[in-house]
């Protein structure tokens, strides 16, 4: 019957939901997605931008139309790579790279990092001056270390830089991904992958796209 089915999968988000916000049971990793998108207000964000992590869980962004990225910075400088912060203590951070998608795709992007230690992990979108729109996120902040904080200041950042970046250049064209960093490891906090999955258009499709992700997650991790 149609309804109970829908019941069941309902049923089955709701628990992959619940498990993101404690710890994950032996054998398992909690799984945390963020969307990379357009608000219905037209504004690029990342939804949720904040996330309680516990070490050992993956973040997973999932990119959407037109173009974004993601990439790691400092809490000091929003929109700067970490590897080019001065703040950053020459650590390298993770890149998503910039991923395309169309609108009529049929695969989302995703682009996943393993959380590996309490400290707050702060993160922005390199595209043009996404990361000065407010498309900025924090994975653990704290009490002194704010999303509000982070946001404010990105608002007012100078530029909004992509690895390797000069800050001469201004913002970024979109065009170029530099694969070398694209799926690199991070030296901060966390590890990544990168990945695609189906899209969950269709209320049909969620039950054979949950299984995807798993086994992405679980592909994922025979490449770590
Ligand atoms: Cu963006």
């Amino acid at each position: 019957m149609f309804f109970s089915k829908t019941a069941v999968v309902i049923a089955s988000l709701a628990a992959c939901v619940s498990a993101q916000s404690s710890a994950a049971p032996s054998g398992t990793v909690a799984v945390h997605v963020v969307q990379a998108m357009i608000d219905t207000s037209g504004k690029p964000v990342f939804s949720p931008n904040e996330i309680q992590a516990n070490v050992g869980d993956q973040i997973q962004f999932q990119f959407h139309p037109a173009n974004h990225s993601v990439v790691q910075a400092t809490f000091a400088d929003p929109c700067i790579p970490i590897s080019q912060s001065a703040s950053g203590n020459g650590a390298q951070g993770f890149f998503s790279g910039f991923m395309p998608v169309s609108a009529s795709s049929t695969e989302i992007p995703t682009f996943s990092i393993t959380v590996q230690d309490t400290k707050p992990i702060w993160f922005y979108c390199s595209q043009g001056k996404h990361c000065q729109a407010g498309m900025v996120g924090a994975i653990n902040p704290t009490a002194n270390k704010t999303l509000a904080d982070f946001t404010s200041r990105a608002a007012q950042a100078a530029a909004n830089l992509s690895p390797g970046q000069n800050p001469g250049t201004g913002g970024t064209s979109g065009g170029a991904t530099p694969t070398t960093l694209q799926t690199s490891a991070a030296t901060t906090g966390a590890s990544a992958t990168n990945t695609a999955i189906p899209p969950p258009n269709a209320g049909a499709k969620l039950a054979v796209s949950m299984p995807l992700v798993l086994a992405a997650i679980a592909a994922s991790f025979f490449f770590l």
